[in-house]
């Protein structure tokens, strides 16, 4: 009778994106990057690395863009860009009143 163990024990040595390194020590698991390439060395591959020159393990995202909040220029302006529409008070335009 094959036991449940069994299978758990194939999955530890599972290959899912088949390119030679086990999910275990894969540093892309979903991403076939059989030269491991980590230039930032925090343990994320280049292949899926959302900052490939910053070290940011936690891979965060905030605004789901696809680039890590460590290099999103976009996020760093965000405050007075998404506030545009709102408040200009951020950005005040110096009036020329020639009267
Ligand atoms: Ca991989
Ligand atoms: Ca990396
Ligand atoms: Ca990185
Ligand atoms: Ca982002």
């Amino acid at each position: 009778m094959a036991s449940v163990d069994a299978c758990q024990g194939m999955k530890a040595s599972l290959d899912s994106d088949g390119d030679g390194s086990l999910d275990a020590v894969d540093n892309c698991p979903d991403t076939k990057n059989a030269g491991q390439t980590d230039d930032d060395q925090d343990g994320v591959g280049n292949a899926c690395d959302n900052c490939v020159d910053v070290a940011n393990a936690g891979q965060q995202d905030t605004d789901g863009d696809g680039v890590g909040d460590h290099c999103d220029t976009k996020l760093k302006l965000g405050d007075a860009d998404t506030c545009a529409e709102g408040k200009t008070s951020a950005n005040p335009i110096p009036r020329t009143s020639s009267s």
